[in-house]
């Protein structure tokens, strides 16, 4: 695999996750692929797991790790080619991408939608700028439009869990104060629908996402209609995607907060969130110290997801 951002990269994803098993059963049995290969991190946005799992899981495969957070030390990047650069910012994107792309075999990207420009967002103008300038193998640690680590991680853990070959898994839009990206919510979308599994988007009207990733899921605007039944519940805030409201906030509506009540209509549903999570906006305390919450062995999988994604981007160097 030469680049990793979306479901398609990996392939069929039943090889993906058996492989996943095998990496979980024994992470480190392939520390001779990493042997003398170096990862580059590079974050233009905060994270706490993407950056411990994803270090974690170059660490069992041998590999050396090099982080670089954007906003903190480096060079304030310029990202528009044209601009006279009289401003704050020092350094081009441009010769920046293929300096890095100089000191390590493998870059991974986080870079955010920035909600300035739709297209741009959409086009994933900063990731596919590393894809095409750094001359090495990038994966995607959240871009614009999609989490694919997380989701892997997702899939692994609703594997690990469902008690039915075909769960019902529902995604529910849950309220939060500020603006966040559509990534995680798009890419959730984008696996299950690679799934024979039931899946159920519910959301407030004006938080449709783009229907490239929604995909045959079925849109339920009842919450709590969509709720029953269900086996897995996994909640997530997004900003609105249709103009003229993209990347606006257009509810903070609580009665969306998932709670013990809600959970009743399930069939004893497990909860999953991909963190960070706001507590008593997104989910209640209840629900995520309950017995139903797997939010911990899901971030657990995010090593797994990274692990196997390193593996094969190694194996094709
Ligand atoms: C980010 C988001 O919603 O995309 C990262 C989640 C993994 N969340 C926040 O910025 C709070
Ligand atoms: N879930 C996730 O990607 O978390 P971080 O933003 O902390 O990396």
């Amino acid at each position: 695999m030469k680049h990793f951002t979306n479901v398609h990269d990996l392939g069929d994803l039943k090889i993906a996750l058996k492989e996943a098993f095998e990496v979980k059963k024994d992470r480190f049995a392939f520390r001779h692929l990493g042997h003398n290969r170096t990862l580059m991190m590079i974050f233009f946005n905060s994270s706490l797991r993407t950056r411990l799992s994803t270090q974690k899981a170059a660490m069992n495969l041998g590999m050396n790790v090099i982080v670089l957070d954007i906003n903190q030390g480096a060079w304030k990047l310029e990202t528009e080619r044209g601009v006279i650069m009289d401003g704050d910012k020092p350094e081009h994107l441009l010769e920046a991408v293929p300096v890095m792309g100089c000191y390590c075999d493998i870059i991974g990207v986080r870079a955010f939608a920035q909600f300035e420009n739709k297209q741009d967002d959409y086009e994933e103008k900063i990731l596919n700028q590393f894809i095409q300038y750094s001359g090495r193998p990038v994966f995607s640690m959240e871009a614009a439009t999609r989490h694919p680590l997380q989701s892997f991680a997702d899939l692994i853990t609703i594997e690990e869990y469902k008690k039915t070959e075909r769960p019902k898994v529902v995604m529910t839009w849950a309220p939060h104060p500020r603006a966040l990206p559509q990534a995680v919510p798009n890419s959730f979308a984008e696996w299950m629908n690679k799934t024979d599994y039931e899946f159920v988007i519910t959301h407030p009207k004006g938080y449709e996402l783009d229907p490239a990733f929604t995909g045959k899921a079925r849109i339920e605007y009842d919450q709590r209609k969509a709720f029953e039944g269900a086996d897995f519940i996994y909640a997530k805030n997004w900003s609105a995607y249709e103009e003229p409201n993209y990347g606006k906030v257009i509810s903070t509506d609580r009665s969306w907060t998932v709670d013990t009540e809600k959970m009743k209509l399930t069939n004893q549903a497990y909860f999953l969130h991909c963190l960070p999570v706001r507590r008593n906006m997104i989910v209640t305390d209840d629900v995520i110290e309950s017995s139903c919450s797997l939010v911990i062995p899901e971030a657990a999988n995010r090593e797994i997801s990274a692990q196997v994604v390193l593996k094969r981007m190694l194996e094709s160097l």
